[in-house]
């Protein structure tokens, strides 16, 4: 078992003490090594001594993603390019990646905190991991796999793609928990389908499933098809990967490892700090990070932070599940869209697949959306009648859901694109 109880269910008095006392060592040290927070913090007139209180956090300054472009590609590091011993990095969608390292400590505490996810799931050292996520420059495989050996487990990294061999591995192995992303985890349902596997003879009991957005329904059709607990992980490579919060048994939203990171949530548009309950965009500082400490990282990731204690019994504060990114969000008209909220109404009426894309197109001045879906071949060959009826449903539950018209565009099984790791839900034709 790897559970770090002392830590995970601190009383938050002591857990806040702890905090600051991290705080004020990591503000001191980006303050001293990186010039880039230097000049920052100056420009706000602030200086490590006025941190007294986690309060007092509010006064430093933001960062986001450019400034790790500007500091490509080991400007933000506080240690020597000796003491890292491994390097991550984004791509993105233009220009240069973003890169991040970790030092010794850094991949000891990282892989404890997946270790914690991984039991906070239910599994333990007798598990059989399949590590289906990317190796390589993206924090998904590696950090699970460390993750998993931390926990004990058996690892079976066998990463993203060939999913014929996934079924066939995961039959012969007996893999009891499957990590790898919920659209991943539902392509690989669907072949396991096709290709006769016995669902019943299978030892799967968990998937742990993250690195992009997901909807409640999503976890209720992978959790049905598979016969497994389907529980949520988040993270991102700027603040340390996979693990950054998890969650539990409880699947109440995500415990946030808070003895290693500080969370915020903010209103997008001023910057202004929000109290517990309300929704904004999530912002991290790490604390406990040796190579690369950042301070107040603006993630673009939407949700919610909640204080009250969970019934497990951990006190770190929990996010609700990611919704979407705020520049993940379409503006369709002017209305704020994001696809999983297209995705919850598709799975919610359920006589669709749950394969689909929103496509965005203008014609004239006017943004049109269409929602690509597919339906199953016996239904393709139905009446047209039966056709007609799902897609004005699906017009009728979309439309009061988002407030906006979009056109339902009924496609044959196999038309979009399967993902092997993180799904593209949106195709924007629009040139703006
Ligand atoms: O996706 C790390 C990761 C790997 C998390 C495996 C979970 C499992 P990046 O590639 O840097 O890192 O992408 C980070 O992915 O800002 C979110 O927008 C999104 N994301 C990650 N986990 C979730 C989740 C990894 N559970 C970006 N729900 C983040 C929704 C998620 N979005």
């Amino acid at each position: 078992m790897f559970w770090q109880k002392e830590l995970e269910c601190m009383p938050r008095e002591e857990l806040r003490k702890l905090q600051l006392d991290k705080l004020k060592e990591t503000v001191q040290r980006v303050y001293d090594k990186v010039p880039f927070y230097r000049q920052a913090f100056q420009a706000k007139g602030v200086e490590p001594g006025d941190i007294k209180s986690l309060e007092d956090l509010r006064k430093l300054p933001f960062t986001v993603k450019q400034d790790l472009r500007d500091n490509y590609p080991f400007g933000l590091f506080t240690v020597p390019m000796e003491s890292i011993v491994r390097v991550h990095a984004s791509s993105g969608t233009t220009g240069k990646p973003t890169v991040v390292g970790y030092t010794q400590q850094d991949i000891v505490n990282w892989s404890d905190q997946v270790a914690r996810s991984i039991t906070a799931a239910g599994e333990s050292s007798s598990s059989m991991v399949q590590i289906a996520y990317g190796y390589g420059l993206f924090t998904g495989g590696l950090g699970f796999h460390y993750g998993a050996e931390r926990v004990g487990a058996t690892v079976v990294p066998i990463s993203g793609g060939n999913s014929k061999r996934q079924l066939m591995l995961m039959e012969d192995f007996g893999t009891t928990l499957l990590c790898c992303t919920p659209s991943y985890a539902l392509n690989l349902a669907e072949e396991a389908h096709e290709n006769g596997v016995d669902f019943s003879k299978l030892k799967l009991k968990t998937g742990i499933f993250g690195a992009e957005p997901w909807s409640l329904n999503m976890r209720k059709e992978l959790e049905a098809k598979w016969g497994i607990k389907a529980m949520d992980i988040y993270g991102l490579s700027e603040i340390m990967g996979p693990g950054v919060s998890y969650e539990c048994i409880c699947q109440k939203g995500l415990h946030i490892s808070e003895d290693f990171f500080l969370p915020e949530i903010i209103n997008p548009e001023t910057g202004e700090p929000l109290p517990y309950g309300e929704k904004g965009e999530l912002v991290f500082t790490t604390i406990d990070k040796e190579g690369f400490p950042i301070i107040r990282y603006r993630t673009r990731d939407i949700s919610i932070l909640h204080e009250d204690k969970c019934d497990c019994g951990r006190t770190f504060v929990r996010m609700e599940r990611v919704t979407g990114r705020t520049d993940d969000m379409l503006i369709i008209r002017g209305v704020n869209v994001f696809p999983s909220q297209v995705e919850s109404v598709l799975l919610e009426i359920g006589e669709t697949e749950p394969h689909y894309q929103l496509v965005v197109d203008r014609k004239g001045t006017l943004d049109e959306l269409e929602v690509w879906v597919e339906v199953s071949d016996k239904m393709f060959s139905d009446e047209v009648r039966r056709l007609e009826d799902i897609e004005r449903k699906l017009r009728q539950e979309i439309n009061s859901i988002l407030g906006i018209g979009a056109k339902i565009k009924l496609v044959e099984p196999k038309t979009i694109p399967r993902s092997e790791g993180k799904a593209k839900r949106v195709v924007d034709k629009r040139e703006i």
